[in-house]
């Protein structure tokens, strides 16, 4: 393919400014660096990115990416389709707030969040109570154990039934995101290390740590993350804090019922959604995340992204 003609290929992954990457012919290529010109625009491909190449006589290199869907800074991808966002029942237990503020991310990012919460074997009242919530938030909810393999067989079916989607697993360190990846996958090899509970304290210079899309049946490619804390999402401008009620999808029956036009569901009277909340149609858990993210976004006018 030395004739000049643009390629495209599917970047999955990028370590050094050098990326890998497979064409739309099936041909898997490395080591192709971006060419000058588009370094200089602010846009940096990532791995998900629809890259266009080009062969020089000498190899292949970038020339631009087509248009995104959705980026996230960390992880860093591109065009992502699924997130599975993970939280262990116990060790270490769970962080209020951690799932409903990444389940924001993904509706203002038309990202479809799928919830797994792991170890289930370590305390199975707790997981399936947490999984239960989400469901009734209309979440594709999981609650599942590398340990015991429960839930593992009926999630890698579901993984398997969405073809040509772009997927990643997302949860603080520990949570058992590699582990399972691997249990779900026992013939690849996902090289974010297991065990990186124990490095929680170096933490630091090294953190940033490459992401690598793995290619998976069905056309699909999912891409393990190295640990984040809930930190690393506050540079994320989430939305407005009008846009913030349409983020939660439970609330939607109910929005344009309250009392006043222009209720922030935070403390007003004849409020459909905080009558919804006490009449238990709508979770507690998520009501209270809701009054944080409001609290965080309030004063914000305008909202890049
Ligand atoms: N009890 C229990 N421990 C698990 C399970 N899955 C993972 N672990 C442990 O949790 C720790 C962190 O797992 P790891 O996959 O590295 O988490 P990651 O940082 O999210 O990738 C390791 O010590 C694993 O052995 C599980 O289902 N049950
Ligand atoms: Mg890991
Ligand atoms: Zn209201």
């Amino acid at each position: 393919m030395d004739d000049g003609k643009t390629v495209t290929a599917r970047i999955i992954s990028c370590i050094g400014g050098r990326y890998t990457v497979d064409t739309d012919g099936g041909e898997r290529i490395s080591n192709i660096a971006a060419k000058g010109t588009f370094r200089h625009e602010k846009l940096k491909p990532l791995p998900g990115d629809t890259a266009e190449l080009r062969h020089d006589g000498n190899g292949y290199f970038i020339t631009g990416i087509r248009e995104r869907r959705n980026s996230l800074i960390r992880p860093a991808l591109a065009n992502l389709d699924i997130l599975f966002v993970l939280q262990s029942c116990r060790t270490p237990d769970p962080v209020p707030g951690f799932i409903d503020k990444i389940t924001v991310i993904c509706e203002k990012n038309g990202i479809k969040p799928v919830i797994v919460i792991t170890k289930s074997e370590l305390d199975r009242e707790t997981a399936d109570g947490i999984s239960r919530v989400y469901e009734k938030c209309g979440y594709d909810s999981f609650a599942v154990s590398a340990e015991t393999c429960e839930g593992v067989d009926t999630l890698r079916r579901y993984i398997r039934s969405e073809k040509n989607v772009i997927c990643a697993f997302c949860g603080a360190s520990g949570v058992g995101k590699s582990t399972l990846l691997n249990a779900l996958y026992p013939d690849m090899r996902f090289d974010c290390e297991v065990g990186d509970i124990s490095r929680k304290t170096e933490r630091g210079k090294n953190t940033t740590r490459a992401v690598t899309l793995y290619a998976a049946e069905n056309g699909s490619y999912i891409a393990d993350t190295p640990g984040f804390s809930l930190l690393d999402f506050e540079k994320f401008d989430l939305c407005g804090k009008d846009e913030l009620p349409f983020m939660f999808p439970e609330f939607s029956v109910y929005l344009g019922k309250c009392r006043y036009t222009k209720c922030s569901h935070t403390k007003e009277d004849g409020c459909a959604i905080r009558n919804a909340v006490s009449d238990g149609d709508i979770p507690e858990s998520r009501y209270e995340s809701y009054l944080s993210l409001y609290e965080n976004v309030k004063n914000k006018k305008e909202w890049d992204k």
